[in-house]
C-alpha cells in the first residue's frame, strides 16, 4: 500500500539505484576512498589512522545501516509483539571490531556468504596501507555504564540482534561517560571522558524525531467541586513548568549470522525553541537564553556510581526525562497499528533494568489515564501487563528511593498518581490479608518518616507482572529477605530467576581470537558455530587429558600473557618481568571489577601483604630464593576498578594496593617472585585484553552480596580458573563446571546474619594471620604510610568488620595455597580443569539468558527473513 502512494518513475529510478552493502574486497575499498574524500573532506595526503578508522567505521556502518532499514521494515510488515530493554546503561566498549565480526555479507534472502567480513576489510584496509590492529586501537569506548548492569545490557542488545528478536533497546546518550582514571601519587584521580570528541561514526542523528518532555508546574483540576476520593477516576491536566526536547540518536546493533540489525535509540537533550518573552520583552535576552541552555546538562554525564543511589535532583531529571521520550516513541509506534489500547500489552513488553526507569510505569498509567481518558483500572490492567523489573541487588544503600518533596516538585501528576496506586494495592493486601495492618504499611510504597520517602523498587513490583533476580542464589534471596511480603502477597509465579549471561561474540571471539580458532580447529567448526551453539564446546573434554591438545591450550595462554604484560609496561611505564621466557612459571592472579567494600579487594591486597610477610620471612631465615619459591611459587596479583569519586574507603583501597605494590615491586630480595600491579582505568576494551590472560580470578564477595557477578563468566570462557565464595551465579558455575574445577572457600551467605550479630557483641577475634597483615598497615609499619589506613584496619577490628574479612581470611588463605600447589606441581592437572570449565561454559552464553527472557517474560517471538 505505501509503496502504491509512490509515482512509478520515481519507484523506478529507486530501484535502478539501489544501495548495495559492499561485499568484495574492491567494493569496500571504493566505500572507504568515498568516505575519507567525501565525509571527512580529507584526502590520500592526509589520511592517518584516525581518519582510517572513521573511514572504515563509515564504510560498515552503510552496510549496517541498510540492514537495519530492511530489519525496521520487516518487523513492521509482520508487526509482532516488540520488547523495548530500558537501561540508563549501556556499557558497549568499542563497536568498529564488534561489527567485523557480525558483518554480514549474507544477500537479500538470508543465503550465507562464504566470505569473512572482518577478513575482508583486514584485507582492504591493509592494501590501503594500514593495519588493522592500529586502526581498532583509535576507537574510544563507548562507556556510557558503570560496571555489570550496564555491560549486561550491551551483552543483551548483542543477543536480541544474533537470536532475531525484535526488540531495541533505549538508553541516554550521555555526553561523558564514565571518568577516565588516573592514577597519582597511588590515588585515583577522576578526569571527564569527552568521548564524542571526533565525531562519532556509530551513531545515526535523527534530527527529525523529536519528543517534548515536561517538567516542574502543577495539576489543574477542571471540575473543582468534586470529591476527594473521586479525583483518580476522572484524568487530569499536568501544566508543566519546564519544556525540554529529546532528540534521538541511533546506534545499529548487528547480529551474528544474521541479517538482522537492531536499534539501540539513546535520547540527547536540548532546549525548546519556545522562548521566555516576559523575560525577552524585560530587556533581559541573555537570560531567557540561559535558562534554554540547561537543558543540555540532563544528557551531558553519567553518574558514576556503582551499587549505591546518591538521590540527586538532576539524576530523577534524567530518568523522566528517559522514560517519558521512550514511551512517547513505544506509543507512536504501536498507534500505527490502530489498535485498540487493550492490544498494547499483546504488542510491547517493557523490560525495566533495575529501578531507575519505574517512572515509565507512571508515565504510561499517566497517558492512558489523562491523555487518553482510559478508566483506571482498565489503564492499570495495560500497564502492569506491559512490564516486568529486573532486580540487581540486595543491598540496602543501593535501593532507589526519592524524598516525596523532591518529586512532587519536579513531576506533581506523576505524584499524585503514584499515591492512587498506592491506596489501591494496599486496599487490596487488606482486602486478602485484614487482620495483618502492619503488612500493610510495611508495603506501602511510601516509606514514612520525617522525609517521606518513595520505594522505587516496591513501585516497581506493584506495576509488573514479573520480577526476576539475576542468579539462582540472588533470586532466592529477593523472595526471603527484601521482597519476602511482597513474594507472599503475590505467591510464587512473579518472582523467577534468568541468571545473567554473556555474549561469546564479544568475550570469547574478539577478545581471544587465538583460543577462539584452537576450538573452531579442534571442533572441525570452521563457520565458528559453536559461537552461537555453545553446547558444542563439551567436545573438548575429550581432549583433556590429550599431551599436544595440552601443549596448544597452554601456549595460547602464555601468548595472552604476554600481550596483557605489554599493555600493563605500556600503561604504567614499568618493566614488569625481566624474562619473558619465563612468564609460563608465574600465575597471573587477577580482580578486575568496581573497588567496593562488599566486593572485598581488601580482602585479595592483605593476602598479598601475607605472602609478602611470609616470604621475607623465610628470607630472614637464611633460606634462599629458590627454597622460598617451592612454597610461594612465583605469581603476579594483578588488580583493576574505579571507585565511586565519593567512595573513601574504596579509594583508600586503591592507595593501599598501590602502596603495597610499590613495596614489594621495589624489593629487590623478591628477585621478582612476587609482584603486585594496580592497572590504571580498567574499562571494556582493557578487559577484552585482561580477561584472557587469567591463570586464576577473584570472586571473593561476602556471601549473598554479589547479585551475580559476570566477569566471572567471562574469565572461564577464556579458561582461566576461579577462586571465589559461594554467592552470585559462582553457585551455578560450580554446578555446570564441577566442584574439582573451582577454589571455592568461605561462609555461605546463610551464616552472614550471626556472624555479623557475633561482631557487634566483640564475640568473634580475628585470626592471628589477619592481625599480623593489619599491623603492617598502621603506624610506622612496612605500609603504615603516616597511619593513612588505620580507618580501613579500624573498620575490620573494631566496627563490626561488616563484610566479614575476618571470618573468610583463612579460609581464603587455604585455598590460595591450594592453587600454589596445583599450578607449580601438577600443570596438566591445572590445564585439564581449564578445558573442562571452558567445555561446560556454554550456559551462560546470553543467548540462552535472552531466549528464557523471551519466552518466560515477554512472551516473543524471533522475526527471521
Ligand atoms: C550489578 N549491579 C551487580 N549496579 O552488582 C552484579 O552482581 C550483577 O552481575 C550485575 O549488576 C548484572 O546483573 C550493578 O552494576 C549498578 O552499577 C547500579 C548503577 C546505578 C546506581 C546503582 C547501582
Amino acid at each position: 500500500a505505501i509503496d502504491n502512494a509512490i509515482p512509478l518513475q520515481a519507484r523506478n529510478i529507486w530501484n535502478k539505484n539501489k544501495v548495495e552493502k559492499f561485499t568484495t574486497v574492491d567494493a569496500f575499498e571504493k566505500r572507504f576512498i568515498d568516505h575519507v574524500e567525501t565525509t571527512l573532506a580529507r584526502s590520500i595526503y592526509n589520511c592517518d589512522d584516525l581518519a582510517a578508522y572513521q573511514a572504515t567505521s563509515n564504510s560498515v556502518r552503510d552496510n549496517l545501516t541498510l540492514d537495519l532499514n530492511k530489519t525496521q521494515q520487516r518487523q513492521t510488515a509482520r508487526d509482532p509483539k516488540r520488547c523495548y530493554y530500558l537501561s540508563l546503561e549501556f556499557l558497549m566498549g568499542r563497536a568498529l571490531d564488534n561489527a567485523l565480526i557480525n558483518l554480514n555479507l549474507n544477500d537479500d534472502k538470508g543465503e550465507p556468504s562464504s566470505t569473512d567480513g572482518r577478513k575482508l576489510v583486514e584485507k582492504g584496509v591493509h592494501d590501503l596501507g594500514f593495519k588493522l590492529e592500529d586502526v581498532l586501537e583509535q576507537e574510544p569506548d563507548a562507556a556510557l555504564g558503570n560496571g555489570g548492569l550496564g555491560r549486561l545490557a550491551a551483552c543483551f542488545v548483542d543477543s536480541m540482534a544474533t537470536g532475531d528478536y525484535p526488540c531495541w533497546g533505549y538508553g541516554l546518550r550521555y555526553q561523558y561517560g564514565i571518568f577516565a582514571q588516573k592514577i597519582i601519587n597511588g590515588y585515583q584521580v577522576e578526569t571527564p571522558d569527552y568521548w564524542l570528541n571526533y565525531s562519532n561514526p556509530w551513531e545515526i542523528e535523527r534530527s527529525e524525531i523529536q519528543v517534548p518532555v515536561s517538567f516542574y508546574g502543577y495539576v489543574s483540576r477542571s471540575d473543582s467541586d468534586s470529591k476527594e476520593d473521586d479525583r483518580t477516576l476522572r484524568p487530569s491536566e499536568w501544566i508543566a513548568g519546564e519544556r525540554v526536547i529529546a532528540v534521538a540518536y541511533d546506534m545499529p546493533i548487528p547480529g551474528f549470522k544474521s541479517n538482522t540489525v537492531n536499534n539501540l535509540r539513546l535520547w540527547g537533550s536540548k532546549p525548546t525553541t519556545e522562548f521566555d518573552f516576559a523575560k525577552f520583552n524585560r530587556g533581559d535576552y541573555q537570560n531567557s537564553l540561559v535558562e534554554q541552555q540547561r537543558a543540555e546538562s540532563i544528557t551531558a554525564v553519567l553518574y558514576p556510581n556503582d551499587n549505591f543511589e546518591q538521590g540527586k535532583e538532576l539524576r530523577l531529571k534524567q530518568q523522566y526525562f528517559w522514560c517519558s521520550a521512550s514511551l512517547h516513541d513505544i506509543i507512536r509506534r504501536f498507534k500505527k497499528s490502530r489498535r485498540p489500547w487493550c492490544e498494547f500489552p499483546d504488542q510491547v513488553a517493557i523490560q525495566l533494568n533495575d529501578t531507575h526507569p519505574t517512572l515509565s510505569v507512571v508515565e504510561l498509567q499517566r497517558i492512558l489515564v489523562d491523555l487518553e481518558h482510559l478508566p483506571w483500572g482498565e489503564a492499570w490492567d495495560i500497564v502492569t501487563k506491559t512490564f516486568s523489573y529486573t532486580n540487581h541487588t540486595v543491598m540496602q544503600e543501593a535501593l532507589e528511593k526519592w524524598p516525596v518533596s523532591l518529586f512532587g516538585r519536579l513531576l506533581p501528576r506523576h505524584l499524585e498518581i503514584i499515591y492512587d496506586i498506592n491506596w489501591f494495592f494496599l486496599q487490596s493486601v487488606e482486602k486478602k490479608f485484614p487482620h495483618d495492618m502492619d503488612l500493610v504499611s510495611r508495603v506501602s510504597i511510601i516509606e514514612e518518616g520525617k522525609d517521606r520517602q518513595i520505594r522505587m523498587a516496591y513501585l516497581a513490583i506493584i506495576g509488573s507482572h514479573k520480577v526476576n533476580g539475576v542468579a539462582e542464589l540472588h533470586s532466592e534471596l529477593i523472595k526471603t529477605t527484601i521482597f519476602k511480603d511482597f513474594a507472599k502477597i503475590y505467591g510464587n509465579d512473579k518472582f523467577i530467576n534468568v541468571t545473567n549471561g554473556i555474549t561469546p561474540r564479544r568475550w570469547l571471539r574478539q577478545a581471544n581470537p587465538e583460543l577462539s580458532s584452537l576450538i573452531s580447529e579442534t571442533l572441525k567448526d570452521k563457520g565458528d558455530e559453536y559461537l552461537l551453539d555453545m553446547s558444542r564446546l563439551t567436545k573438548l573434554s575429550k581432549y583433556a587429558e590429550d599431551k599436544k591438545f595440552l601443549k596448544k591450550w597452554d601456549d595460547v595462554k602464555q601468548k595472552k600473557k604476554l600481550q596483557l604484560i605489554d599493555l600493563v609496561e605500556k600503561l604504567t611505564g614499568h618493566k614488569l618481568v625481566s624474562d619473558r621466557s619465563k612468564i609460563h612459571d608465574v600465575l597471573f592472579d587477577i580482580q578486575v571489577k568496581r573497588i567496593h567494600e562488599y566486593k572485598r579487594q581488601q580482602m585479595n591486597i592483605f593476602g598479598c601483604i601475607w605472602r609478602y610477610l611470609q616470604i621475607k620471612k623465610m628470607l630472614g631465615e637464611g633460606k634462599t630464593i629458590e627454597e622460598v619459591k617451592e612454597i610461594y611459587p612465583a605469581k603476579i596479583s594483578f588488580f583493576g576498578g574505579k571507585s565511586a569519586p565519593g567512595y573513601y574507603m574504596a579509594k583508600l583501597i586503591i592507595k593501599l594496593i598501590n602502596t603495597v605494590a610499590d613495596v614489594i615491586n621495589n624489593d629487590k630480595s623478591l628477585d621478582d617472585i612476587f609482584k603486585v600491579v594496580f592497572i590504571p582505568d580498567y574499562n571494556v576494551s582493557k578487559a577484552e585484553i585482561i580477561i584472557p590472560a587469567s591463570d586464576l580470578s577473584e570472586h571473593i564477595s561476602t556471601a549473598g552480596t554479589e547479585a551475580s557477578g559476570t566477569s566471572n563468566m567471562k574469565f572461564v570462557m577464556n579458561g582461566g580458573l576461579l577462586i571465589g565464595t559461594v554467592d552470585g551465579a559462582n553457585v551455578e558455575i560450580t554446578r555446570e563446571i564441577g566442584e574439582d574445577n573451582i577454589f571455592l572457600f568461605g561462609n555461605l551467605s546463610e551464616n552472614v546474619e550471626e556472624l555479623r550479630f557475633n561482631h557487634r557483641f566483640r564475640k568473634t577475634s580475628l585470626p592471628e594471620s589477619l592481625n599480623e597483615v593489619l599491623k603492617s598497615c598502621v603506624g610506622d609499619a612496612v605500609f603504615g604510610n603516616n597511619d593513612e589506613f588505620r580507618p580501613l584496619v579500624d573498620s575490620i577490628k573494631y566496627q563490626g568488620d561488616y563484610y566479614l574479612v575476618s571470618d573468610d581470611f583463612e579460609s581464603y588463605l587455604g585455598a590460595q595455597k591450594l592453587v600454589d600447589e596445583i599450578y607449580h606441581n601438577n600443570r596438566n592437572e591445572w590445564l585439564k580443569k581449564s578445558i573442562l570449565s571452558v567445555a561446560n561454559v556454554g550456559f551462560f552464553s546470553s543467548d540462552r539468558c535472552i531466549q528464557e527472557y523471551a519466552e518466560t517474560i515477554w512472551n516473543i517471538e524471533p522475526v527471521k527473513v
